[in-house]
């Protein structure tokens, strides 16, 4: 069994280590993450450097924490705060982020991107892993939360609904439920394009596929839908943290976002103890670094073991 806070600590660290490893090849082909990378597992983490997915994936817990749940206008302003220009955050989030800086609500900066349907990126789905983490054992509030979380920057309903899967994702794998996840992930998709993928994905775990198959059916791009389905499949299909985060990052395509993405599903599942010790170890450090990321996902932790002691003292009174 793998105690509950170690899978706390695992998916936010999980996350940022997907994310790292990913970091230095994002948008390479399969072949020439191949050649940058050693065949098979083992794989030395190039330089631990993280990028906007952890940045905001931080922007998010803290925001999470600060305010015992959901606060718009907070998470939004600890984004700005937060905002490093060298983590490569795409231009229509930058833009966001300063029109929120000048004044726009939270909730209405991003709605009028791409022709007024917003953006359905990966952004919302790549930092999401805190919401997984605090409502794993209610998936009204986990939807709910992580729909408004992602309108701050994706107000595509496929941006949103990307997050809110990969957010339950990372509840069913707090749970311990692999087994079951794509029946769960089914029942809990409303809309038809993720529908589709999660079918796709329980037909092809049925035997051994090529990566180029995994790419044409799921993806390995920045669309939400072509990214949240292929970090779940990464994780399915193996036993272990390393191989799953292998895989994702080998799809090529990208690679960061992906890889952080499979990283908080199995960080969540195998809990701080299956990920690779020499990754943890060249994470970076700093104010934000690896020590922060885990303290962070401690008093996430703590939150949630209060929130549950208040419910259950709350129980008993009335
Ligand atoms: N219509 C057409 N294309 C779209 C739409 C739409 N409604 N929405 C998104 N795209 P974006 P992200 C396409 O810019 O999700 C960073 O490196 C469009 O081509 O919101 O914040 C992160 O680490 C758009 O440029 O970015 C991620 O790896 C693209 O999807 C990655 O960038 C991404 O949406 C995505 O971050
Ligand atoms: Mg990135």
């Amino acid at each position: 069994m793998v105690d509950l806070r170690s899978k706390f600590t695992g998916a936010l660290i999980g996350s940022a280590v997907g994310d790292a490893l990913g970091a230095p090849v994002e948008g390479w082909s399969m072949e020439m993450v191949r050649s940058r990378y050693r065949e098979g597992t083992g794989w030395t983490m190039i330089n631990g450097r993280y990028t906007d997915d952890t940045e905001l994936m931080i922007g998010v817990a803290e925001s999470l924490i600060e305010h015992k749940g959901f606060n718009g206008a907070d998470m939004a302003r600890r984004f700005i705060q937060n905002y490093d220009a060298t983590r490569g955050y795409s231009p229509w989030t930058q833009e966001t982020l300063q029109r929120i800086r000048e004044g726009v609500r939270w909730d209405k900066a991003s709605e009028n991107l791409f022709g007024g349907k917003g953006s359905y990126g990966n952004g919302a789905a790549m930092r999401v892993a805190p919401i997984g983490l605090l409502y794993y054992d209610d998936a009204d509030t986990l939807r709910d939360v992580a729909y408004k979380s992602s309108s701050i920057t994706h107000a595509h309903e496929l941006g949103k609904e990307g997050a809110a899967l990969q957010a339950f994702s990372i509840a069913l794998a707090v749970r311990g439920e692999k087994e079951g996840m794509v029946p769960e992930l089914q029942e809990f998709a409303r809309s038809e394009v993720y529908k589709k993928k999660l079918g796709k994905i329980a037909v092809l775990l049925q035997k051994e596929r090529t990566e180029r198959e995994i790419i044409a059916e799921l993806g390995n791009g920045e669309a939400a839908f072509n990214s949240v389905p292929t970090a779940l499949y990464s994780f399915l299909r193996f036993d272990t943290f390393e191989a799953s985060v292998v895989y994702a990052v080998g799809l090529g395509g990208d690679t960061d976002t992906i890889g952080a993405m499979t990283g908080a599903i199995g960080g969540a599942y195998y809990g701080e103890g299956g990920i690779p010790n020499q990754w943890v170890e060249r994470l970076e450090e700093g104010a934000r670094g690896m020590s922060y990321i885990k303290r962070l996902a401690e008093e996430l932790y703590h939150l949630k073991k209060s929130d549950c002691n208040f419910m259950s003292a709350q129980r008993y009174t009335f």
